[in-house]
């Protein structure tokens, strides 16, 4: 078994329902077991400015699946969600992005799949949520907490649970 930790956002449609089914189909329970959830959280666009706010999560994994097959079953699921690639714009608004924060402490820089996540800690959309759920995970040598720190976090705002 595997951790790995990822990130999941959006901005179209209803975001903290459609969310919540990505993580429902992404963690089976069987190929990849869900260990821990963020709270959701609003969140200033980033990249690119003039788009509607995100919601923002983050959920903490077991998984027999190797890196790639964890990544492929990521954007399927985004797939499943209506989420259309062919017509969206870098960092524009989508239905449902899951992106792979960390796997085990595995560095891989290929075609397609870069771990850990390149941005994670240009991120303060990321960052937040996953100093919920893993404030002292250190991540190519730098501690969560502390790498959120130094970041400029201010505009997110924490959402209370859908009861
Ligand atoms: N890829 C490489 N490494 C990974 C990894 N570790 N995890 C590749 C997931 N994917 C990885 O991704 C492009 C390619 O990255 C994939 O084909 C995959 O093979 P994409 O999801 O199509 O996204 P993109 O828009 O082309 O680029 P990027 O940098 O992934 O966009 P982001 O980071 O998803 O940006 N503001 C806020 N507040 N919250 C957000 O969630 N999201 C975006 C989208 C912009 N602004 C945002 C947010
Ligand atoms: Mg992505």
């Amino acid at each position: 078994m595997s951790e790995a930790l990822l990130a999941l956002g959006g901005n179209v449609g209803n975001s903290r329902a459609i969310l919540d089914r990505a993580v429902a189909l992404f963690c089976d329970g069987i190929a990849v077991r869900l260990t821990a959830r963020s709270s959701d959280y609003l969140t200033p666009p980033w990249g690119l400015k003039y788009q509607a706010p995100f919601v923002n999560l983050c959920i903490a994994v077991d998984t027999a699946l190797r890196p790639r097959d964890l990544l492929m079953r990521a954007q399927s699921v985004e797939l499943s969600l209506g989420r259309d690639r062919a017509h969206e714009k870098r960092w524009g608004p989508r239905t449902a992005d899951i992106d792979i924060l960390a796997y085990d402490d595995i560095e891989i820089d290929e075609l397609g799949l870069t771990l850990p996540h390149p941005y994670l800690f240009e991120r303060a959309f990321v960052l937040v949520p996953l100093a919920e759920i893993a404030p002292d995970r250190v991540i190519a040598g730098r501690k969560v907490i502390d790498a959120l720190a130094g970041l400029e976090a201010s505009g997110i705002e924490r959402l209370e649970p859908i009861l």
